[in-house]
């Protein structure tokens, strides 16, 4: 099942279509940079019933994982020269497959990798450290961000703070939803934000859908948000939701 649709994939790569989502400027109300997030069609140009993890999930259980996120990779890359001026562009990666030379090469290969931002999450062990260490370096070299995705939840914790040295940090949705009037959320944003200008991060709020949100994150001076009351994924480049760009 799963290796007819990979290999669907892999023989036409534009099956995979990234969608860009606007990350916003919290205090100037502006577009600071897009998220990719790739969707998936079957041959006869529907849209793909699976999700876009469930995609990445099957590759990599076949050992295509790295494969897949090049395909992405390349896209983003290819229309990297478009992204309006002072924006950055990021791009979801698995550290466990980032190492692998399907995916290292086509990032090696550029001279210049700015304004690219590889968001990092881990959901498996990562076993020995180094080789991961040594790239993050040579992609820093290159002018790529850090990313840590999904901070705060389960996946994304204190070690990969520490092992990734991420640039920006983005808060997980679980801790977004409902901040407006949750204390604990509150203090752990601010701990964080805290944290962030300890070691030179960005803080990113994902997922904000509601106006009590956005207004807990203003008032935390929180730098950067995201979701759906600010801007849906589309086309690029997709501009704000009328209802805050006029406001
Ligand atoms: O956009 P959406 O909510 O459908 O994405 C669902 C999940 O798929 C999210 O966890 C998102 O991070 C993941 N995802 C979307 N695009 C990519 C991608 O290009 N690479 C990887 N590894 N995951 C992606
Ligand atoms: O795993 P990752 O954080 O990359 O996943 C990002 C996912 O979150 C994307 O699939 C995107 O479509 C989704 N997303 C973005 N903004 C919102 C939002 O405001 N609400 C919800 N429920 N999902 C969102
Ligand atoms: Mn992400
Ligand atoms: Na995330």
């Amino acid at each position: 099942e799963w290796d007819a649709r990979l290999a669907a994939v892999f023989a036409d790569p534009s099956l995979l279509r990234l969608v860009y989502q606007p990350i916003v400027d919290l205090q100037r109300g502006t577009i600071a940079g897009y998220e990719t997030l790739a969707r998936f069609s079957t041959p006869d140009g529907r849209p793909s019933s699976e999700t876009p993890d469930r995609w990445f999930a099957a590759a990599d259980a076949t050992g295509r994982g790295a494969e897949l996120e090049a395909i992405v990779v390349r896209q983003a890359l290819a229309v990297l020269p478009t992204l309006p001026a002072d924006c950055f562009l990021t791009v979801n990666v698995s550290p466990h497959l980032l190492t692998q030379r399907e995916l290292a090469e086509p990032l090696l290969a550029v001279d210049d990798l700015a304004p690219l931002v590889l968001e990092l999450t881990e959901h498996q062990a990562v076993g020995d450290l180094r080789p991961l260490i040594d790239l993050r370096d040579r992609l820093r070299a290159k002018g790529a961000l850090l990313a840590l995705d999904d901070a705060g939840s389960g996946y994304s914790g204190l070690q990969q703070m520490t092992q990734f040295r991420p640039q920006l940090i983005k808060l997980d949705r679980a801790l977004v939803t409902g901040v407006d009037g949750d204390e604990v959320k509150l203090a752990l944003v601010e701990m964080l934000g805290e944290f962030g200008g300890r070691i030179d991060a960005w803080l990113l709020a994902e997922g904000i859908e509601t106006w009590g949100e956005l207004q807990a994150f203003l008032r935390l001076r929180v730098p950067l948000g995201q979701g759906w009351l600010l801007g849906r994924p589309g086309p690029p480049w997709v501009q704000l939701e009328p209802a805050v760009r006029d406001r």
